[in-house]
C-alpha cells in the first residue's frame, strides 16, 4: 500500500506548532490530504499534545520566547513517545536570533525530518551557503553535497526544496521534480509541505525517508494538477484548487505522473 492510501486510512493527527500566517492554511491542506490537524501552542498542553500524536511539526515563521519555549517540550515529547518531528526552519540564516534558535532546538531534540530551502538548510547545517560562489543554489550537485552532509550531522532525514527536491537520509537519496513555479506565488506553500511530510511520517511505520519521498512527490503533483486546472487564472484560483487537488489526487494518479528518482550515488 501506499503511503497516501496509509495516511487517508489511518487519518493521523498531526500536532503544529506554526506562525501566524500559515496556521489555517495548514490545516486546511492537512484534513484535504486525510490528516487530522491539531494546533496547539500553549506550554501547558504541549507534551500532552505531542504525545497523543502522530508526527509533531515544528515552524518558526513567527518566533516568540513563547513560542520556542512550547516548541522544545512538544520535541522532546514527541522524542520521548517515539512520535515522528519535523522541524521546518523559516528564515533560519536570515537574521542572528533565527539561527540561534534553530540551534537550540536542534540541540534539544532529535528530528525525524528537517525540511526547508537550501539558504535554510545551510544555515542548520553550519555552512556558508552564500560563500560558495556566485553559483550557489543553481548547481545540483552542491545541494545534494550539502542535503548529505546536512542529513549526516543531524542524523534525519533532509528535504531540501526548490524546483527540484533533494530528499536524503546522507546515504540514500531522492530527487522529486514534479510541482509549479505558481508555488512560490502563494505563502505557506513550503509550511504546509513540511506538515503534509509530518503526516506522511506518521503513515510510514519508520520508513522515513521513503515517505517522505512519497510526500513531496505527492505534493508536487497535485500542485500541477492544480495549476493545470486554473491556467491563467492567478494564485488565488490556484490556491483553492490546490486544496481540491490534495484531497483529489489518488495513488493510481499519484503513480501515473509521480517524476520521482532515486540516485546512485
Ligand atoms: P521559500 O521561502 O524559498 O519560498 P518555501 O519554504 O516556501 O521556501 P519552497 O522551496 O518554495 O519552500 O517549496 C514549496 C513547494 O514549492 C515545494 O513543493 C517545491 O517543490 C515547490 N517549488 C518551489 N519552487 C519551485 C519552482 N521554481 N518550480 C516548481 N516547484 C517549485
Ligand atoms: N513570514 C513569516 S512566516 C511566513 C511569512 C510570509 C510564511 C512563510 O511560508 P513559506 O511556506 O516558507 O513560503
Ligand atoms: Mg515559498
Ligand atoms: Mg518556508
Amino acid at each position: 500500500m501506499s503511503y497516501l492510501a496509509k495516511v487517508r486510512e489511518l487519518n493521523p493527527l498531526v500536532h503544529n506548532i506554526t506562525n501566524i500566517v500559515v496556521a489555517n492554511f495548514s490545516a486546511n491542506g492537512l484534513l484535504a490530504l486525510g490528516a487530522s490537524p491539531f494546533m496547539a501552542d500553549a506550554r501547558e498542553e504541549v507534551a500532552d499534545v505531542a504525545a497523543m500524536s502522530g508526527a509533531v511539526v515544528l515552524n518558526i515563521g513567527t518566533l516568540n520566547e513563547q513560542a520556542i519555549s512550547s516548541m522544545i517540550l512538544a520535541g522532546q515529547s514527541a522524542n520521548t513517545h517515539g512520535v515522528p518531528l519535523v522541524l521546518d526552519p523559516v528564515g533560519a540564516g536570515a537574521t542572528a536570533y533565527r539561527s540561534e534558535v534553530t540551534q537550540k532546538l536542534v540541540q534539544s531534540m532529535q528530528l525525524t525530518a528537517l525540511r526547508g530551502n537550501v539558504a535554510e538548510v545551510a544555515n542548520v547545517a553550519g555552512e556558508s551557503w552564500a560563500s560558495k560562489g556566485v553559483d550557489a543554489g543553481a548547481g545540483e550537485g552542491d545541494v545534494l553535497a550539502l542535503a548529505k552532509k546536512a542529513a549526516q550531522k543531524l542524523g534525519c532525514v533532509v528535504i531540501v526544496t526548490g524546483r527540484e527536491d533533494v530528499i536524503t537520509d546522507g546515504s540514500r537519496t531522492f530527487v522529486a521534480s514534479n510541482g509549479h513555479p505558481v508555488l512560490t506565488k502563494v505563502t505557506g506553500t513550503g509550511c504546509l509541505l513540511s506538515a503534509v511530510t509530518g503526516a506522511f511520517l506518521a503513515a510510514s511505520e519508520g520508513a522515513w525517508l521513503e515517505a517522505a519521498a512519497e510526500a513531496i512527490s505527492f505534493y508536487g503533483v497535485a500542485a500541477e494538477i492544480a495549476a493545470e486546472r486554473t491556467e491563467g487564472q492567478g494564485p488565488g484560483a490556484f490556491q483553492i484548487e490546490f486544496l481540491n487537488q490534495l484531497s483529489a489526487v489518488t495513488p493510481e494518479i499519484y503513480s501515473q505522473r509521480s517524476q520521482l528518482k532515486q540516485l546512485n550515488h
